[in-house]
């Protein structure tokens, strides 16, 4: 257990719930300070002086601040999950950490411009032409990583890992939106997985009102 680990964001926001998943998997006490969305602060000097980037999340532990929610993961893997959650050996860890970098620069922008198109846009204000762009490419990312999952149940191997955090946490909201998804079975055996998971219930599967933002 940690002592002081404090983690600024909305609990409704995606980036904050990759990391609270980690922080929940790793059994880190800790305590939240809700920013951002409808409680804002973000732009408070206190709160730029932690992220000048002015975003959530960010974590303090101890004396050490970090902010971008996969450098967080990453942070909190080498120092609690060393040789469990995150492998030492560089080869290793290699396997998993390259779905961090791919989620965040493959999936995400396409998953997030379709999840707010459909659910947080007004309808009489949605760009069509992004939402079905954005549909098409996320159809394609879940295609890959249910072809990648034919052969094993975890992205990085037989157990759970950190790599499995970024592109897992799309799938409860990926599910809840309604439209059509292609059957990729691989991909909805790997998110019934992940969703028996404790951390992934508190801090993955919040009310559906809440994300809003
Ligand atoms: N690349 C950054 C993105 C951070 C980000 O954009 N966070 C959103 C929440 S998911 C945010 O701060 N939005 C402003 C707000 O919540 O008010 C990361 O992965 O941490």
């Amino acid at each position: 257990m940690t002592q002081g680990l404090t983690v600024w964001g909305r609990r409704s926001a995606f980036n904050v719930q990759k990391v609270l998943w980690l922080v929940g998997e790793l059994g880190l006490e800790h305590e939240v300070i809700e920013v951002g969305g409808p409680f804002g602060g973000l732009d408070r000097p206190d709160f730029l002086a932690l992220n000048p980037h002015g975003r959530v999340p960010v974590i303090r532990d101890g004396g050490t601040v970090v902010w971008e929610s996969h450098s967080v993961l990453r942070y909190l893997g080498a120092r609690y999950g060393e040789g469990t959650l995150w492998p030492s050996d560089p080869a290793e860890r290699s396997l998993g950490d390259r779905w961090l970098d791919w989620a965040q620069t493959a999936l995400q922008p396409a998953f997030i411009t379709l999840f707010r198109g459909l659910y947080v846009t007004p309808e009489d204000q949605r760009d069509e032409k992004a939402l079905r762009d954005a549909k098409e490419k996320t159809d394609q990312h879940y295609a890959l990583l249910d072809r990648e999952l034919a052969g094993r149940p975890y992205l990085a191997g037989d157990r759970f890992s950190i790599a499995d955090i970024p592109a897992g946490a799309t799938l409860y909201r990926y599910y809840a939106l309604d439209l059509d998804r292609p059957a990729l079975l691989n991909l909805e055996g790997w998110y019934g997985r992940l969703a028996e998971r404790a951390s992934h219930g508190l801090h993955v599967r919040r009310p559906l009102e809440e994300l809003k933002f």
